[in-house]
């Protein structure tokens, strides 16, 4: 009987004991006294001094100096001669919230400060004509963006490598995650949401059951805790327990959200040359070219079919292909932009994110914006990129395989997690989206089951977006977008974001 009063005291004290021996064991609290002489404290990573010569954007400089900026080291803190820091950028709410959204972009290896700029952020820009966003996420959540894994953007580390795998990317933002709570004391408690686009389809989903194993090692005990606390209510009126304390080291997590997903290349490589036939008459493509993109597809299948990589070269070759048929040829009617293809068919024929446009990088690499964001530090990258080649290029060989596994995972143990593709992305495209998830696995079911719930949206610019839901798992498919949904399409941003704090 479990009644019995004596195994019940015994029980809990044992459990307090051991609550007490998990959270020095794994440094578990919050309150880590000894962190307060390691990490600075969160006023001095308030950002001041104009982000660039902003003199004549006052509405700008007034939202850059409501936010934080700068590194937090997750090194270990028993050797202080370990700097690896990671860049974050943190803008609070407008409005009272206990919803913290962090932002990772994708690549691998492009800096969180191109989701800032140019997806979601407070502020944006188009070719050195700067201004707020009205459709920015901070005006609905606490949003955080951070530049990871090592070397990309602005982080760096004086003793790691470049990431090789998606264990290394998650171990350092877990740390990163611990620290950044503990600095920014208020959002201890917040519901922390993952959210990120493109290739974070890989991170984020590492990221969030990493921070789910470590919870559960720091919530074992309180669970033990919990279940007794519920039997010693029986005797005790009005007696009162919280199983999971706020000081407990715990990361409440959200939603994981993903736009314009990288996570089953199988499927995702495989849908490019269906993609990209679509709109064959706009290409104006020749039987050779038809030919030459089938033996690529080909090549593709073959690869595909040995292994679960997430790069595989002769599979890029297809946009690869595509891209330089249009370079210098003046036959040819139409350029291919593989983030958005309707903008490449109006002209706008390379990614205004990166290389299309270089406010980012002039402003990010100004004396100005490195001071005002603590980023001018010894050691502290001379030079910024929006996208890290060698980051990339060490994460080619990763064997740690789809993500696609570790999302049905999450499904099945009871997670919210929400996929988004925007109807002109080739890159993502919603082909390969809808395939992948067609042979996924979760809650029992493969694919959409008869059940799921579908709701066509009227966006406030007119598109229409669509929003599938099943078994945990929210599709929105955005028919006015391309890679960065957002970006491109800001009620449809919102739209997406509303599924996140509500999931
Ligand atoms: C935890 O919650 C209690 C009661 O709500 C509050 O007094 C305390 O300050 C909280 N501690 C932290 C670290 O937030
Ligand atoms: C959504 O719109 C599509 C295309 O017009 C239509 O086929 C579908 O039935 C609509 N679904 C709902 C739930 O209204
Ligand atoms: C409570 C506790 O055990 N804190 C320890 C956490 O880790 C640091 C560094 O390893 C120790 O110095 C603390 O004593």
């Amino acid at each position: 009987m479990l009644g019995s009063s004596i195994w019940l005291w015994l029980g809990l004290a044992w459990t307090v004991a051991w609550v007490d021996h998990v959270a020095a064991a794994t440094n578990g609290s919050w309150s880590m006294p000894w962190l307060d002489d390691y990490l600075p404290d969160a006023e001095s990573y308030r950002v001041t001094g104009p982000i660039y010569d902003f003199f004549f954007y006052p509405d700008v400089q007034a939202i850059v100096e409501k936010s934080y900026a700068g590194y937090i080291n997750v090194g270990p803190y028993s050797d202080p001669s370990v700097v690896s820091n990671l860049f974050f950028w943190y803008f609070p709410a407008e409005i009272e919230t206990n919803e913290l959204v962090v932002y990772l972009n994708g690549g691998p290896g492009c800096s969180g400060m191109v989701g800032l700029f140019k997806v979601n952020g407070p502020i944006s820009y188009d070719n050195w004509d700067f201004f707020p966003n009205p459709y920015s996420w901070h005006k609905k959540a606490h949003v955080v963006y951070v530049d990871q894994p090592f070397f990309t953007g602005l982080s760096y580390s004086n003793t790691a490598n470049y990431a090789k795998n998606e264990f290394q990317v998650s171990q350092a933002m877990y740390t990163f995650l611990r620290r950044f709570l503990y600095i920014f004391k208020d959002l201890q408690g917040a519901r922390v949401h993952l959210a990120g686009e493109s290739f974070a389809g890989q991170y984020l989903p590492f990221l969030y059951n990493t921070i789910q194993v470590r919870n559960q090692a720091l919530r074992g005990a309180s669970s033990w805790m919990s279940t007794f606390a519920e039997l010693i209510a029986q005797y005790i009126p009005g007696y009162t327990f919280t199983a999971v304390p706020n000081d407990s080291g715990i990361i409440n997590l959200g939603a994981l959200l993903v736009m314009s997903p990288w996570f089953s290349p199988r499927e995702q490589y495989m849908s490019n040359l269906p993609f990209i036939l679509q709109f064959q008459s706009e290409f104006g493509f020749d039987d050779y070219d038809i030919q030459y993109l089938t033996q690529i597809q080909a090549a593709c299948q073959n690869q595909v079919s040995l292994n679960e990589k997430t790069y595989i070269d002769v599979c890029e070759a297809i946009i690869g292909y595509v891209s330089a048929i249009f370079m210098g040829t003046t036959d040819r009617p139409q350029c291919m932009n593989a983030y958005n293809v309707q903008a490449g068919f109006k002209g706008v024929c390379t990614d205004t994110t990166t290389t299309g446009d270089l406010s980012l990088l002039i402003m990010a690499n100004s004396a100005y914006f490195r001071a005002a964001t603590h980023t001018d530090a010894e050691g502290s990258p001379a030079g910024f990129t929006p996208c890290s080649s060698p980051v990339q290029s060490a994460l080619q060989v990763d064997g740690s395989g789809a993500s696609r596994r570790i999302i049905e995972q999450l499904l099945d143990s009871g997670n919210s997690i929400i996929l988004a593709s925007g109807a002109y992305d080739v890159i993502s495209n919603h082909i390969g989206i809808q395939r992948a998830l067609a042979g996924m696995t979760w809650g029992g079911e493969t694919g959409f089951s008869a059940t799921a719930s579908y709701a066509n949206v009227t966006m406030s610019n007119g598109g229409t977006s669509t929003v599938v839901r099943d078994r945990g798992l929210t599709l929105i498919q955005v028919s006015d977008a391309g890679h960065y949904i957002p970006q491109d399409n800001g009620p449809a941003g919102y739209l997406i974001l509303d599924q996140v704090l509500a999931g």
